[in-house]
């Protein structure tokens, strides 16, 4: 492992004084994301990462891709579950579509990585909580995938889907030569209504409120992922896309479901077993 970097060095401090409360900089940085993510679900923030601290954590996601888990079942519907027989075979929970990218899971990241040490940083979590808004931010309490790396190699891609966390921050360590693309449609469902017909225009081709982001190393993207729909397309260059992924919840004691956990991750743990927590009544 490099040298051993403070959170505060990780990040590009000078520009991001995020654990500064009283500072300028990071109140117009506050307001400049709660601006795009009220007009779109979606706001990035340029560099956000220092040179070494990016180094260290593109080194920490490349020592374990060997350890990345790839699903065995390449077709997923947009809600990442087995469908439900009650509804139409054309109806979108019953609509499966290629996904072949795979996971890094938190567990591998042990408590002494950059990776990790981010994560928890409670300047981080405080400065997040402000950019979106919310009187509290929990860590997404997932043993397996509250933080992951999503390993893209050339010639997969990440289905449309929604999140099962409200809030997610990606950090792109090393974007796809070509391809790899993040889609996304803001606000497509709401905590009161599934947009069924919406997500079947979607999944019918209807391009007409796709909207791209183009990102690059060192980014840092805000993202209300249960809510907008989401995609990667096909990585089509010839190295890997890796993308380091950061998930958040207003309320606490948040898992994933066991089904959805053991598809996408392979693993499970005994939190896992209990009820599920949600804010909301919608399909996962
Ligand atoms: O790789 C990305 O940009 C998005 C990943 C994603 O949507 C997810 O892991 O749920
Ligand atoms: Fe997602």
């Amino acid at each position: 492992m490099s040298d051993s970097l403070l959170p505060e060095q990780i990040i590009d401090h000078n520009c991001y004084p995020i654990d500064d409360s009283g500072n300028s900089k990071r109140q117009t940085v506050i307001n400049q994301v709660r601006v795009e993510l009220a007009a779109d679900g979606c706001a990035v923030i340029r560099n956000f990462f220092s040179p070494a601290g990016l180094h260290a954590l593109l080194d920490e996601a490349t020592e374990r891709k060997a350890q990345t888990y790839y699903s065995p079942s390449k077709l997923c519907n947009v809600y990442l579950n087995d469908g439900n027989s009650e509804f139409p075979e054309d109806h979108p929970i019953n609509v499966f579509i290629p996904r072949t990218n795979g996971f890094i899971t938190a567990d591998l990241f042990g408590e002494e990585t950059h990776s990790h040490r981010l994560y928890y940083w409670e300047p981080l979590k405080q400065f997040l909580c402000e950019c979106l808004g919310k009187d509290e931010l929990h860590i997404y309490e997932d043993p397996v995938s509250n933080m992951i790396v999503n390993v893209g190699k050339p010639e997969q891609q990440f289905n449309w889907h929604f999140d099962t966390n409200e809030f997610t921050i990606t950090m792109l360590l090393q974007p796809a030569e070509s391809g790899g693309i993040f889609e996304y449609i803001p606000a497509l469902r709401s905590s009161e209504d599934e947009c069924y017909d919406e997500v079947d225009k979607v999944l019918k081709g209807n391009r007409s409120r796709v909207k791209q982001l183009e990102l690059n190393a060192g980014d840092l993207q805000f993202f209300l992922g249960r809510f907008s729909l989401h995609q990667v397309t096909e990585n089509t260059g010839n190295s890997d896309r890796l993308l380091l992924i950061m998930s958040f919840s207003e309320q606490p004691g948040m898992v994933g479901s066991m089904a959805r956990v053991k598809t996408l991750y392979g693993k499970t743990t005994e939190a896992h077993e209990q009820n599920v927590v949600r804010a909301d009544g919608l399909v996962d």
